[in-house]
């Protein structure tokens, strides 16, 4: 397991010291329709003292580094890679990703008992075009995001196709994926010249 990363992170320069709370509400809500049966909802600024959470889980979330192949050869993951074993009523999340498991549960009505988290350390750090694997199983899971940190672009693409759209979630947004999304459509954090540190914590469900 590396060392716990010690990356340049600024605070927000207005944010009140506070607990991480999700908006229960989903104050400000915007659905992207991608088409006929895959969409996208943008919910800006959903989560509150998010700089709280980002410092924390930049701290102290169990990060790996993870290996996958590639034309053949086993190559480094560009980001690392935290998994919450969590068993519902079982064993508990740390509060503040169990008040954001809670919230997207009530909205969604699904129980998202899947909780791990990416950590792009800088702009080198990506994910590749893809569709979430656990679409084999699921005809329409819902894939929840939610950004700390630095912004980083967010590309959506039918499977064969040219980007069709474009999010750029900041500090605290949430990003849901739902429908055929993860069917049809595939997704990506580019790479890019120069960016501090982001951490997207995502929530799926499997059944
Ligand atoms: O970091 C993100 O926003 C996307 C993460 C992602 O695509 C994944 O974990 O499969």
């Amino acid at each position: 397991m590396p060392d716990s990363p010690r990356l340049a992170w600024q605070a927000s320069l207005f944010e009140e010291p506070g607990a991480p709370s999700a908006d229960h509400g989903f104050t400000g809500l915007v659905r992207h329709h991608l088409d006929g049966t895959a969409w996208v909802d943008h919910v800006a600024g959903w989560l509150r003292h998010a700089d709280d959470l980002f410092g924390r889980l930049l701290e102290s979330a169990p990060w790996e580094e993870t290996e996958q192949e590639l034309y053949g050869r086993v190559v480094a993951t560009p980001r690392l890679v935290a998994r919450w074993p969590y068993v519902p009523g079982e064993v508990a999340l740390p509060p503040a990703l169990e008040d954001i498991r809670a919230a997207l549960a009530a909205h969604y009505e699904r129980a998202f008992d899947s909780v791990s988290a990416n950590l792009y350390r800088d702009g080198r750090d990506s994910v590749a075009w893809h569709g979430d694997r656990v679409a084999r199983t699921i005809a329409e899971p819902l894939v929840a995001i939610v950004s700390l940190g630095h912004p980083r672009r967010f590309l959506l693409r039918p499977r064969s196709g040219a980007t069709r759209l474009t999010l750029d979630p900041r500090h605290g947004d949430l990003v849901v994926m739902g429908g055929t999304s993860q069917r049809g459509w595939q997704h990506a954090i580019p790479k890019v010249a120069v960016a501090g540190p982001r951490i997207s914590v995502t929530l799926r469900h499997s059944y």
